[in-house]
């Protein structure tokens, strides 16, 4: 049923189930410290991944029926791996070095029998949790033109594997470069090389200046492997902190062309002074790559490369999620949300793992980066990606959860048919392929997040003591309007501008490592959780439909929150037509923070 323009009448009875908790939205699990046992080799484990890897068609029910499962032992595992043995479980690994949860392969896959499986588990008293193992769609978040051209363009235009020399661009700072592409970093040093106003860049030069580069500080790249030859990473790859947690292939890695993993990891610490391509934003970091985008993954995948070499990784970057289609609602299972817990708690010895995260291609679809639980959870550092004038971008994707951006490039309005040849020439990101040469052509939100991630290594360096919240505290406060012409930008109650695809701003590195160098550690985390409220109302279309919460700032006092550093609202709505609604947060002071748009491509209920 609809009225006019197509909009659908909402007089539907809905269910509100809000739970609003301040801060940080988790509580600890139990026992997960408890346990210290070595990493077992992986040989079953490959089998079962393999298997599932080559079948991306699997159905939603066949997907069930994998025989990979996870058992949470109460205390005993010798007991558990009893009652698995008997029910034809093979033990394969631990989940995490330490805790209790199991990874175990039933030996006969038997799709009929596979609940009564689960029950029979379940009940025992050493088996606290158990779940079997699904494939979950991941997407690198990289712009492709034949993906942003579809509905214009049927062939586009390629643009690989260009290498291109420099002109009679001479660098005239102090930092002074052999890497030919260096001056077509404009991301990192704009002097308007671009045709946009200069200054729109990361400010980095001014901390290389002062010696920080990034040594000391290891960085992994979550995507498809990072290939360890690439001229361009070659001198800064770190074996220890890279994997494979995917065995597509014998290969245990990638081939040097087309190379997303390496191309994060150029953007991040690529080599500087090789003669080759441009610089990393942390030129001398380390880099290392965890291969797991390559086709479907699962949960324990996903956990496994969370807190993969945890007590050496400082900062891990990931640029993939749930597909950016405007219809995907997805987030970290329980393994991989135990893992973000694990990593933020335990590592960087308990000053807590960074996680960089890319905040989604899907601006153009109307998709938001709030229906994607690896970008909005508080555990992530969310990051958009700005054009060389520092507007946003059309696939950037908007939601309260984007902490900041950084330049990547692309255009602010979605192309057109009329404009694709300009939109192809816009400037973006310098990233290496195979046997020497270069691309310019690397964009999407792919390349702003390991741009971030370089920009943190950078602090790391300057102030080592700095915990996971100092560093968001660090990019809230410091990073800049690019453009004030922009409309959509706000200030909230504590005086912070925020806008809801760029963040708090675009980061600006000289600043945030000048902050770094001083900065006093953030109050320890203090979480208060609302009861849930549940609500019974109608949604009448294009009318306001509310539901209070009572907080204010006595309350809050009394519950030992002083200051409100983040919120997660856990909200289910039953509702016909999710793409109709919008959703927003109003604070007691009156800040208002959009947490769900309109999403006409969405599908979902
Ligand atoms: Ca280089
Ligand atoms: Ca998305």
């Amino acid at each position: 049923m609809s009225y006019g323009n197509g909009t659908v009448i909402l007089f539907f009875v809905i269910l509100f189930l809000t739970k609003v908790v301040w801060s940080s939205a988790v509580s600890y699990p139990e026992n997960w410290m408890s346990l210290n046992i070595s990493e077992r080799v992986l040989h079953e484990l490959k089998a079962e991944i393999r298997e599932l890897s080559f079948d991306d068609n699997r159905s939603a029910k066949d997907a069930f029926y994998t025989n990979l499962l996870v058992l949470q032992a109460t205390h005993n595992i010798e007991e558990v791996k009893n009652v698995a043995e008997t029910k034809g479980l093979v033990f394969i690994r631990k989940i995490f070095d330490d805790g209790n949860y199991y990874l175990f392969r039933q030996l006969i896959r038997c799709k009929e029998n596979s609940e009564g499986l689960l029950n029979d588990i379940k009940g025992h008293s050493s088996v606290k949790w158990v779940a079997f193992q699904t494939p979950l769609k991941r997407v690198k978040r990289d712009i492709r033109f034949n993906d942003i051209y579809r509905s214009t363009l049927g062939t586009p235009k390629n643009s690989f594997s260009r290498t291109r020399i420099l002109k009679n661009f001479r660098n005239t700072s102090s930092v002074n470069f052999d890497d030919p592409l260096f001056d077509e970093q404009w991301y990192l040093l704009n002097k308007g090389q671009t045709g946009s106003p200069p200054d729109n860049d990361i400010n980095v030069l001014p901390v290389w200046e002062s010696g920080i580069t990034g040594e000391g500080v290891r960085i992994s790249v979550l995507d498809d492997g990072i290939h360890p030859f690439s001229e361009e990473v070659a001198r800064n790859y770190d074996s220890v902190s890279s994997d494979d947690l995917t065995y597509m292939s014998e290969k245990s890695n990638p081939v040097p062309e087309n190379s997303h993993g390496t191309y994060c990891a150029a953007i991040a610490a690529g080599v500087a002074n090789n003669k080759i391509c441009g610089v990393g934003v942390a030129y001398d970091a380390k880099i290392g790559g965890v291969r797991i985008i390559d086709g479907p993954v699962t949960d324990a995948q996903e956990a496994m490369a969370l807190v993969h070499a945890l007590d050496y990784v400082d900062i891990y970057t990931a640029s993939w999620g749930p597909n950016d289609d405007g219809k995907s609602i997805a987030g970290p299972g329980p393994l991989a949300k135990l893992a973000f817990l694990k990593g933020i708690s335990e590592g960087r010895n308990a000053k807590g793992a960074i996680y960089v995260w890319a905040a989604g291609n899907g601006g153009r679809y109307q998709d938001n980066c709030n229906m994607d639980g690896y970008a909005s959870s508080p555990f992530t550092v969310t990051i958009g990606a700005v054009t060389a004038d520092g507007l946003s971008t059309y696939y950037s994707e908007p939601c309260a959860a984007v902490i900041a951006s950084t330049y990547v490039g692309g255009s602010h309005l979605p192309p057109t048919a009329n404009n694709i040849k300009k939109e192809l020439r816009k400037i973006k990101v310098v990233v290496p392929e195979g046997r020497g040469k270069c691309r310019e052509t690397f964009q999407g939100t792919s390349a702003a997040a390991p741009m971030a991630a370089g920009v943190i290594a950078l602090l790391l360096q300057a102030n080592p003591n700095l915990g996971w919240r100092d560093v968001q505290h660090i990019i809230v406060r410091n990073s800049r309007v690019p453009d004030t012409d922009e409309s959509g930008w706000s200030t909230n109650a504590a005086g912070y501008h925020f806008h809801l695809k760029i963040g708090f701003g675009v980061l600006d590195s000289a600043r945030m490592v000048e902050k770094a160098l001083t900065w006093q550690p953030v109050k320890p985390l203090h979480v208060w959780s609302s009861p849930a409220i549940t609500h019974k109302r109608f949604i009448l279309p294009n009318q306001v439909t509310t539901i209070p919460l009572f907080v204010d700032k006595s309350y809050m006092f009394h519950q030992h929150v002083d200051r409100l550093e983040s919120i997660t609202a856990t909200i289910n709505i039953f509702h016909p037509q999710c793409g109709n609604l919008e959703l927003f947060l109003e604070s007691p002071s009156g800040t208002i923070s959009q947490i769900l748009t309109k999403r006409t491509s969405g599908q979902s209920k």
